[in-house]
């Protein structure tokens, strides 16, 4: 008899655990995935037994529209032709060597995911930046959560979130800001709504510039303008600082630049801040009032600080409040980041953005690259000291010609990357691009000289973190389709084939983890006492969890418990950042911020969400947020079609007429690429400025203007 499969849900970093039931006649070879049933997995810490739409429809899309064979072309205009699995790894592997004979490996660019398993990140750290020399990798996690690495980073001296799901059931106050959760992170969001509604002291506050299901749940909304997070975080700070509702003993024991921050808050009263912000001081007041009043404050964030050109900054400004108030390693508390991708975390750990290394290390840094090197067994000097292209600079630098080669996996950019007009024609210059994909056709394959077929969740194994830091075994459950193949098993491959057999000579993605865990050794991200083997019989476990750790169903470990950090010395860093505001500020030629984000049902670029009745039932259609104010301006009834422009480009939406959005402001969904419909794209408005400490850009804010078509 087939046993049930515990697995992971492979869509947000809530990570929700599903146990999956196989059906009666599971042994005939011609049994489809489809009768598998799916179900919330009750013995998963994180979920509870919990899960939303998305995890309980994901098998209806496995089987839809798969990319079955390797196929090639000489050019884009070209029909592609089907080639062994030989002939195409051969064919990468010749590009590469070419290149690596001109000197010129700088010329090869990998463009990965936080949808990949940990061992497929950890085999394309191994390839590209170590046995091939160039940090040109990065992920879709540069467009994701790179302000959030950057952020932890800068305060803590480490990237990691320091707080556990427990944390949600144990807060006096949530602060949620910039994130959505109720439809983004809908089991999290279940947890904290439970508590709040059972516990009447317990406060939510929502900082939106929109009125979410998350922000209709809370006790204060603050609808601020786009972008204006750092002055209200310094406001708030304001008023704490004046009410003398601070911990000075904390402060004073383990942090720095205590002063310099007091200097930059001191020019945020509250008139000034609210003026900002535009929010009543009323409410102002009311938030500061909730954090001076609680004894445990849990703030969550996600892409509403992360993708902004100031994304670091606003992330540091809410940790700054955490230090204020001494609210960090402690139950109920701390700094949250609500990671997107199912496996983000993961890819950190890996090393998986251009100027990481696998371990919480950095190219940077001599003694992270000595290390690594050691590890895996390359020269002294193998590993180039300066961090890599970022996602945009992939861009750029193939409308340079400095990029000849690039390697697309387990993401869509023709649809998620911003200036979608410019990327796409940078990406028709591309000599040489190979696209490792699952499903045909995407947006991306009409700009794949090779694709590859990938084997997607339920039919390769591998681990995942969730937000948590919750590590889960994800197995193989049924065969893949045609001849699609693990994303590791293509890295390796590839790494033979030009030489490195030795450091390439994993067998099985055990051996890949095996290990990958070593080299995490010693860090804050230390899983040296975890396995396949450990994770498949004792379930899900958390890190830390260094060799000779004990395997536990319950207990929730928290960061930085004795208060004492990251940094060379330990302690915690107040930023003194003021708000540069946004990077395209609305003028009289445009003067709406148009924002973009997500919907409850669908998923990205809907490769697999539009696949699904059930979600297209919930959101059929791409529309556009605008305030009863803005369309009586322009004359624009709801229901209406209207034309969207930004400098870069335009799209055509219908018009749904709200006050959930605030004045001036619009908001558009993310979901609909070219494949779904026709001219809904939120990336043709969008511009690609970023944040000069994480490169991570401003997803979230542009300068638009709208008319009646
Ligand atoms: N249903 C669903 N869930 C998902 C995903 C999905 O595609 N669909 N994707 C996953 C991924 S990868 C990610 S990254 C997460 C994203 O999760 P979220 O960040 O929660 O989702 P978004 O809708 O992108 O943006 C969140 C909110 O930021 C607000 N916002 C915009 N500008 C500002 C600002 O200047 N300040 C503040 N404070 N807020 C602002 C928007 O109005 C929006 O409501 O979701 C994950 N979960
Ligand atoms: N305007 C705007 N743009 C955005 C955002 C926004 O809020 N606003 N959000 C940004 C963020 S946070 C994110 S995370 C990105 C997401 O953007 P993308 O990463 O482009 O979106 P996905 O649709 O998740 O693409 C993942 C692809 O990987 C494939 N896949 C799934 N599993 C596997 C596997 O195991 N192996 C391989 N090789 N392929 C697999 C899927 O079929 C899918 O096509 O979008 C970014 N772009
Ligand atoms: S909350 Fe996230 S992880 Fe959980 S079932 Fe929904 S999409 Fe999957
Ligand atoms: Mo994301």
């Amino acid at each position: 008899m087939v046993e049930n499969v515990k697995t992971l849900c492979p869509y947000c970093g809530v990570g929700c655990g599903l146990e999956v039931v196989p059906p009666k006649n599971v042994s005939n070879p011609g049994a489809s995935v489809t009768d598998w049933k799916v179900r919330g997995d009750r013995a998963h810490p994180s979920s509870q037994g919990m899960v939303c739409v998305k995890g309980a429809t994901i098998i209806e899309s496995i089987e839809r529209d798969r990319l079955l064979y390797p196929m090639i072309r000489d050019s884009l205009n070209d029909e592609f032709r089907r080639i062994s699995w030989d002939e195409a790894l051969d064919a990468i592997a010749s590009r590469i060597k070419g290149l690596q004979k001109q000197q010129e490996i700088d010329k090869l660019c990998v463009y990965g995911s936080g949808q990949f398993l940990t061992e497929d990140y950890y085999t394309a750290q191994k390839l590209v930046k170590g046995c091939l020399g160039t940090n040109n990798f990065d992920a879709n996690s540069r467009l994701c959560m790179s302000s959030a690495v950057s952020g932890y980073k800068q305060s803590f001296g480490s990237d990691g979130p320091p707080c556990c799901y427990d944390d949600l059931e144990l807060t006096d106050c949530a602060f949620l800001i910039g994130t959505n959760t109720a439809e983004c992170h809908p089991i999290v969001f279940n947890r904290l709504r439970k508590h709040h509604k059972q516990n009447e002291d317990v406060k939510m506050i929502v900082v939106d510039p929109r009125r979410t299901p998350t922000a209709e749940a809370a006790d204060l909304h603050l609808a601020i303008k786009p972008g204006t997070d750092i002055d209200l975080l310094n406001g708030i700070a304001y008023l704490l600082l004046h009410w003398g509702v601070i911990d000075e003993d904390f402060i004073e024991d383990c942090t720095h630049h205590f002063q310099d921050f007091v200097e930059v808050v001191n020019c945020y009263p509250p008139e000034v801040t609210s003026e900002r912000c535009g929010i009543s001081m009323g409410d102002l007041e009311q938030a500061a009032e909730f954090w001076a009043k609680s004894k445990r404050i849990l703030s969550l964030w996600s892409m509403g600080l992360n993708q902004s050109s100031e994304g670091t900054a606003k992330v540091r400004s809410l940790i700054n409040l955490h230090l204020l108030t001494g609210q960090v390693g402690k139950p109920g508390a701390g700094p949250f980041s609500l990671t997107g991708q199912p496996n983000a975390m993961g890819g950190r750990e890996a090393g998986g953005l251009s100027h990481l290394l696998t371990g919480y290390r950095s190219v940077t840094e001599a003694r992270d690259r000595a290390e690594v090197e050691q590890f895996w067994g390359l020269p002294p000097g193998q590993i180039a000291p300066q961090r890599g292209r970022t996602t945009w600079e992939m861009i750029t630098g193939l409308e340079t010609g400095e990029v000849q080669m690039l390697w697309i996996a387990a993401t869509n950019p023709a649809v998620s990357l911003p200036d979608l007009e410019r990327a796409k024609k940078a990406l028709l210059r591309s000599p040489f691009t190979v696209y490792q994909e699952a499903y045909y056709p995407t947006e991306t394959a009409a700009y794949a000289h090779l694709l590859l077929p990938a084997r997607q969740w339920s039919e390769k194994t591998g681990v995942m973190t969730n937000s948590e830091r919750m590590v889960t075994y994800c197995p193989a459950f049924h065969h893949p389709p045609g001849e699609a193949k693990d994303d590791w098993w293509i890295f390796t491959q590839v790494g033979r084939r030009l030489g490195f057999t030795e450091q390439f000579a994993f067998e099985s993605p055990a051996d890949v983890f095996r290990e990958f865990v070593q080299v995490t050794k010693g860090r804050l991200c230390d899983m040296s006492g975890l396995s396949h083997q450990v994770l498949y019989e004792c379930g899900p476990q958390q890190w830390p969890y260094p060799e000779g750790s004990t395997p536990t169903k319950t207990a929730s470990k928290r960061l930085y418990t004795d208060l004492r950090f990251a940094t060379p010395d330990q302690r915690a860093r107040f930023a003194a950042v003021h708000s540069r505001g946004l990077a395209e500020p609305p003028d009289a030629k445009y003067p709406l911020v148009l924002t973009t984000g997500r919907l409850y049902g669908h998923w990205h670029t809907q490769t697999r969400t539009g696949r699904i009745s059930k979600i297209n039932k919930l959101h059929p259609d791409p529309f556009l947020e605008v305030h009863p104010r803005d369309a009586e301006k322009r004359g624009i009834a709801d229901g209406d079609w209207v034309e969207v422009r930004s400098r870069r480009g335009f799209c055509r939406l219908q018009v749904k007429i709200t006050t959930a959005i605030a004045p001036r402001t619009v908001f558009v969904p993310m979901h609909w690429g070219s494949l779904w419909a026709e001219a809904a794209e939120a990336n043709n408005l969008t511009h690609p400025e970023s944040c000069p400490d994480s490169h991570q850009p401003e997803l979230k804010a542009c300068a638009v203007e709208i008319e009646l078509v």
